[in-house]
């Protein structure tokens, strides 16, 4: 330990940029750390490459300060937060590849006294994994001071924070923090302390790991029971919004909302490390993905059977983002939807309307068929209009002014219900 308060964080994405930003700004010495020049250059710029309310003015604040600077190369430290991806194998098992990398560039710089935390979303074990790795390479030190080697000190602190809300929920949420010792876990409780106002709870390294996982697969078993519901009530041709609606005056009853699918880069995927963990047990998490991985495919043959009546459909497709009023089109289903209905329709003229975005995604630029467009123009000049995505624009929508009545119309999120 130098007995100063530096932090080196890990990884400047949705969550380690935010996080790096927010201990600036309450008193520590921060270092991002990444991989890709790109967001190196631009954070020492005092500026941020992604879309986060907030994010940017903290960032500019924190480096005009001289208490965040960003590096491709992982510094000597007090503490480390590890918060880089955590992607699924072709067979849905987590790949570690990222924590690996960002521990090797840790374990070259420790001295002992150091304490490392996880917070990127990892499957039951990976704590303990990260800090194998890291002993395995330097036995010289220890996570207990066996043999009077130094100690370093382990946790795992998932993060919870909504995208669009994360600078205020890094904030006021609790937390969860499990350590490998419970001197790890009290170390981590302090460094958070410093700027969380929510309750932080201390357990073990797994439980947290669990705990985070679970959060999400909750969700996501929750959304898949809606899904479902939108699928039968098709098959008896009835509104599956009113339907749930009205089950929801129910007091002990509160269903969630269908959609074309789940997309991010959260509940599609975490759920899937328990299942794979686990996989003779998690039955009803595995079906819930399923049931929510195959919604998509039904909205595209939907759209398709529609299709057929035109010779080449004008369609308009309503969002590209995976859920309202953001630009991450991270596992969006509504991508992949416009992405196979262009592949599907060749003669099709596709209008993509994003108000999130000024460019399409390579993916989709790379279709002839398929254009970004403004929200008046695609439906104007569309037969079929498509609603992925329940942005704020669309809701607002005039529908009388847009003539929706005379277009076939297919809204997957129950917004233009009357
Ligand atoms: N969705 C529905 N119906 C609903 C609710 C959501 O179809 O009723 C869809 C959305 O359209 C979207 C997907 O689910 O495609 C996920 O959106 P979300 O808003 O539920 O969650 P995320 O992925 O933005 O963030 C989640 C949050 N977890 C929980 O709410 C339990 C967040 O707190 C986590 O920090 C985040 O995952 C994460 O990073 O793990």
């Amino acid at each position: 330990m130098t007995g100063s308060n530096t932090v080196a964080v890990i990884g400047l994405g949705y969550i380690g940029l935010p996080t790096a930003a927010v201990l600036a700004t309450h008193g520590a010495d921060v270092v991002g750390v990444d991989t890709n020049h790109a967001t190196v250059d631009a954070v020492n710029r005092g500026e941020v490459l992604f879309v986060e309310p907030e994010l940017e003015i903290s960032v500019a604040g924190a480096v005009s300060q001289g208490r965040l600077r960003a590096d491709t190369k992982t510094p000597p430290a007090d503490t480390y937060i590890v918060a880089v991806p955590t992607p699924f194998a072709e067979d849905y098992a987590a790949d570690l590849t990222y924590i690996e990398a960002a521990a090797d560039g840790i374990a070259e710089q420790l001295v002992g006294g150091e304490l490392i935390i996880l917070e990127s979303t990892s499957p039951p074990g990976a704590t303990q994994h990260m800090a194998d790795r890291i002993l395995r390479s330097r036995r010289d030190l220890s996570l207990d001071g066996t043999g009077g080697r130094p100690v370093i000190h382990v946790a795992h602190c998932p993060e919870r924070v909504l995208p669009g809300r994360v600078m205020i929920e890094l904030v006021t949420n609790d937390r969860i923090i499990g350590g490998l010792t419970r001197t790890a876990a009290e170390r981590a409780k302090q460094l958070y302390q410093s700027f969380c106002q929510g309750e932080i709870m201390l357990t073990d390294a797994v439980t947290a790991e669990m705990a985070k996982l679970v959060e999400n697969s909750y969700r996501d078993v929750n959304i898949a029971f809606a899904n479902e519901l939108s699928v039968i009530s098709e098959q008896l041709g009835i509104d599956v919004w009113e339907l749930i609606e009205l089950a929801n005056h129910h007091p002990r009853v509160d269903i969630l909302q269908p959609g074309p699918g789940v997309g991010g880069h959260c509940i599609a995927v975490d759920p899937w490390f328990i299942v794979s963990a686990v996989p003779e047990h998690a039955r009803l998490i595995r079906t819930a993905r399923e049931v929510n991985d195959a919604k998509p495919q039904r909205v595209i043959e939907r759209v398709l059977s529609k299709a057929e009546r035109f010779r080449d459909p004008r369609i308009a497709v309503l969002g590209l983002s995976f859920k309202p009023d953001i630009d991450d089109l991270r596992e969006s289903p509504a991508r992949r939807i416009t992405a196979e209905l262009a592949d599907r329709l060749p003669g099709a003229s596709i209008a993509a309307v994003e108000p999130h975005i000024e460019a399409l995604p390579p993916d989709l630029a790379g279709r002839a068929n398929v254009v970004l467009t403004g929200f008046d123009e695609a439906v104007d000049g569309a037969d079929i209009v498509v609603l992925l995505v329940d942005h704020d624009l669309f809701r607002r929508a005039d529908r009388q002014r847009l003539r929706l009545h005379e277009k076939v119309v297919i809204d997957t999120r129950g917004v233009w219900r009357s």
